[in-house]
């Protein structure tokens, strides 16, 4: 029987990534977002490779994720790896001018979004064992503070934090978790995070060679794929062409 993928956001970027390259692999796919559409022209591209099992599903939705890993067929209910990538940043301004609404969402989204799909796939993964593996999509700005980051990397450091915190009560379960956690990258993330700004997007990634959602697939597979005896606990990946900057400092 197959290894089987539960991938939370396939509809875009690293998910749809993944989605592809688990599929290289021959593994059976779970794969969720919230558009629809997006999922059945996956599936389309994938079914003549491997199983695959669509689910429209925003994962804020506690109750619908549990009834979703509750109603998952025969052939998929035994996931092996758990990609928790759904994930988005909004309102890249400064924290004073920035809507209450879009925190919230990103908590929702990043955090208890999160820890949904973690707590509804725990008993399955415990259950697995050896092998299991939680990977859970962090970033950069969960360990490095910038200018508008405020709550978007705030929550990628509740997923750095609640990765290393199910590790300690994990042990002895065989099950991995790793904060993955990559910087600048190609995906539609920009264009949700500046509400639909083409230009802003295509500005940032323009004359500089960012990751791609295919770099993230590449190391979320070779995580998951491992010898069961290695726990990456987190990987931080930058394409070579970002650094850190300078301290600012407020001059009269
Ligand atoms: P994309 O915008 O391309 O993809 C985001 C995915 O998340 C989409 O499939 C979207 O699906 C899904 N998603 C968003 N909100 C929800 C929700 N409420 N319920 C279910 N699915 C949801 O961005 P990326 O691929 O770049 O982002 C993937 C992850 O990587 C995120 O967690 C992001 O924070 C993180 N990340 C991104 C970096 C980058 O530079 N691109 C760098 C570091 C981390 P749908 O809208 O259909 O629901
Ligand atoms: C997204 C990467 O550099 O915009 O998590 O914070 S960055």
């Amino acid at each position: 029987m197959s290894d089987v993928a539960f991938i939370t956001g396939a509809t875009s970027g690293f998910g749809r990534a993944a989605a592809h390259r688990f599929a290289e692999a021959g593994w059976s796919l779970v794969l969720s977002g919230r558009r629809g559409e997006r999922l059945d022209a996956l599936e389309a591209e994938l079914a003549d490779k491997v199983a695959v099992h669509t689910i429209v599903l925003d994962v804020r939705d506690d109750e619908a994720v549990q009834r979703a890993v509750d109603d998952l067929p025969e052939g998929f209910k035994r996931v092996r790896t758990l990609v928790n990538n759904a994930g988005l940043a909004l309102a890249p301004q400064p924290a004073q001018k920035v809507a209450l609404k879009d925190w919230h969402t990103m908590i929702d989204t990043n955090v208890t979004g999160l820890v949904n799909v973690t707590h509804a796939l725990l008993p399955t993964l415990i259950e697995v064992g050896e092998g299991a593996t939680i990977i859970n999509v962090g970033s950069i700005a969960g360990q490095w503070p910038y200018p508008g980051s405020h709550v978007y990397g705030a929550s990628k450091s509740f997923v750095k934090q609640f990765s290393y915190n199910l590790r300690c009560d994990l042990l002895g379960t065989g099950v991995r978790v790793t904060d993955l956690a990559p910087g600048i990258a190609e995906t539609e993330f920009t264009l949700v995070r500046t509400g639909g700004d083409q230009t802003a997007s295509d500005n940032l990634y323009r004359g500089t060679t960012a990751l791609t959602a295919q770099d993230i697939a590449e190391q979320m597979f070779y995580i998951a794929t491992l010898p069961p005896h290695i726990n990456f606990n987190r990987l931080e990946v930058m394409p070579t062409r970002q650094a850190w900057s300078a301290f600012a400092i407020d001059r009269d």
